[in-house]
Parts: C-alpha cells; sequence; structure tokens
C-alpha cells in the first residue's frame, strides 16, 4: 500500500463523510439505501420537506441526535486527531457528517461543512443557532421564544447553500497549502463522492497541483479522480496509512 508521510513539508486537508463513522455504528446515507421510513432521505433533509411536515424532520433529526449521542468515535477518528497534532496548521479537516464525533474524538480544525445534529437555530430570525440535544417528543416542533416562529435544525439541507465561511475556510487554506512551497495532499475518506460541493473539493485540488487519497468502503461515484485510491475500512486503514515523520 502506497505510504502517507506526514512531515514538515504537508499540507494535508481530509474530507470525511458518512463510512467514517460507519464503524461507531452511525448509518451511512447510501447505506440506508438512502431511505427514512420508505421516504428519500432528500425529501426530509430539504427545506421543501420542512415545510410540508416539521413534525416528521424533527422526528428525523431528533432520532438521529439520539442515536448519535449514544455512539463513540472509533479510531479512523482517532487517526484524524493524531495526524492535527503532529501537523498542527497545516492540516484542515472539512466534515459532511453532522454527528459531531470528530470534535467528540479531539478533532479541532474542524469545518462541520453539513451542520451539526446538536445544534438548532430558528427558521426566521437572526437568533444564532445554539447547542441543542433535545430530542424532542413525537409530533412537538419547537417555536423560537424570540420571534415565535418554528426552530429548526442547524442542518445544510439538499437545495441549501452551504455557510459562505466555511466554503472560505476550505479554500484559504487550499490556496495557502498550494502556494507555501510544500507538498498539498488531499485525503477523502468514507464518502460516496455523491454530494456537492464537497465531492468537487478533489477536482480543485488536483488543479492546485495536489496530491489526492481516497480510502473508501466501495468505489465512489468520483473515485477516478483520486491518484491513490485505497479500499478498505476507515477505522482499519487510517491507523496505520500515515507515516508521521
Ligand atoms: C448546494 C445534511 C448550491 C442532511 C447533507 C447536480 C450536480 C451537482 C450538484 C447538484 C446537482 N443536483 C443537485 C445538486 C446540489 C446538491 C447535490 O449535490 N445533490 C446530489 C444528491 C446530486 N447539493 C446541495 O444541495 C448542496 N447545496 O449545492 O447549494 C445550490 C443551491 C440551490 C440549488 C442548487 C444548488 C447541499 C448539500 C448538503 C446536503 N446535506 N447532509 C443530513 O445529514 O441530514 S448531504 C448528506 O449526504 C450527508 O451530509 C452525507 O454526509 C452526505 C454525503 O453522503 P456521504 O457522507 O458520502 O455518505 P454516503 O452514505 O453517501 O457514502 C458513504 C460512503 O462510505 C460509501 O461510499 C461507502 O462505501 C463508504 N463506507 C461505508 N462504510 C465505510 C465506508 N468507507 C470507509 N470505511 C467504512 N467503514
Ligand atoms: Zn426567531
Amino acid at each position: 500500500m502506497d505510504s502517507l508521510i506526514l512531515d514538515s513539508n504537508t499540507w494535508l486537508l481530509v474530507l470525511t463523510g458518512a463510512g467514517v463513522s460507519a464503524e461507531s455504528g452511525v448509518p451511512t446515507f447510501r447505506g440506508m439505501s438512502g431511505l427514512w421510513e420508505d421516504q428519500p432521505v432528500e425529501a426530509v433533509a430539504s427545506p421543501e420537506g420542512f415545510r410540508k411536515d416539521p413534525a416528521l424532520v424533527w422526528r428525523f433529526y431528533s432520532e438521529r441526535r439520539k442515536a448519535a449521542a449514544a455512539v463513540h468515535p472509533n479510531p479512523g477518528h482517532e487517526a484524524l486527531v493524531a495526524w492535527e497534532r503532529h501537523l498542527g496548521d497545516r492540516f484542515l479537516l472539512a466534515t459532511q457528517n453532522v454527528d459531531g464525533l470528530h470534535t467528540r474524538a479531539g478533532s479541532q480544525r474542524v469545518v462541520e461543512m453539513h451542520g451539526n445534529l446538536f445544534k438548532t437555530r430558528c427558521s426566521r430570525c437572526e437568533r444564532p443557532p445554539f447547542e441543542d440535544a433535545t430530542v424532542y417528543p413525537a409530533g412537538v416542533v419547537p417555536e423560537c421564544d424570540a420571534c415565535g416562529k418554528l426552530l429548526r435544525p442547524h442542518i445544510v439541507w439538499f437545495g441549501e447553500y452551504l455557510d459562505p465561511a466555511d466554503i472560505q475556510r476550505i479554500e484559504d487554506f487550499s490556496l495557502r497549502a498550494a502556494t507555501s512551497g510544500g507538498r498539498f495532499v488531499f485525503l477523502a475518506a468514507g464518502t460516496s463522492g455523491a454530494v456537492y460541493p464537497a465531492a468537487g473539493i478533489v477536482d480543485q485540488v488536483r488543479k492546485a497541483g495536489g496530491k489526492t487519497w481516497l480510502v473508501n468502503l466501495d468505489p465512489a461515484e468520483n473515485s477516478s479522480r483520486f491518484e491513490h485510491r485505497i479500499v478498505g475500512k476507515s477505522g482499519e486503514v487510517l491507523p496505520t496509512l500515515a507515516k508521521l515523520a
């Protein structure tokens, strides 16, 4: 297996998806064949879904909150913490996962591109998102005590824009990495490469002359765009993949 050298010359951008949390027992999206209660996830995880049936959407997220709170980070999460400690500010982790496991494992330089299950915000006013682990009982839709409108999960739904600050942080890091004179490396783990803009990061890295690695259990939709492809479980591959020099 090719080895990934992480030394004082390396700038490393990592992207994770649901596959990295799978070994903690969190079901993946396509693993659930993209269905929840035989509805396509996109129907529930969307502004239209929320408008149509906010109680159903809150049941979906409350159930995932409960499940995510009951699991623990796995060796794949822990390997990424070790890489961050070794590389410092030449490391950045962009995750599509909303389960909060990277932060619980000890990762600090994390961009939660699709939001976080344990944050809630108002669907209307400017009240900032707040920590909220509440598992709302079926049928309950919380309301904002500032404006009375419905509260919603602080999650980026399909068809919604990602937070521009998050995109900017990833782009700034990539630019610094590409112009550092060092070696710019991008590694994606546990993602099917189906959802944009996350699935397009590999193309930006290649354009910037970076090296690209994919660690995944099955071929991803964008597999062919990675130079190094390792098939396996992230919890088994990541802990031994990198040589910290
Ligand atoms: C946006 C929050 C601008 C919800 C999520 C056509 C072309 C390009 C783009 C589009 C298009 N049509 C529509 C779009 C836009 C759309 C999109 O990309 N759609 C796709 C489906 C085509 N994107 C958006 O809407 C984004 N916004 O583009 O804004 C815009 C605005 C308006 C109109 C148009 C555009 C917003 C995307 C964010 C959506 N929110 N999550 C929630 O979590 O509840 S995405 C959701 O999917 C999750 O975040 C999840 O992480 C993400 C991606 O899935 P993966 O993480 O990759 O998980 P998946 O199950 O798919 O794969 C797991 C992989 O792991 C598998 O490959 C498996 O083999 C592997 N695996 C399993 N076990 C292991 C493993 N690997 C290693 N080890 C293991 N143990
Ligand atoms: Zn409000």
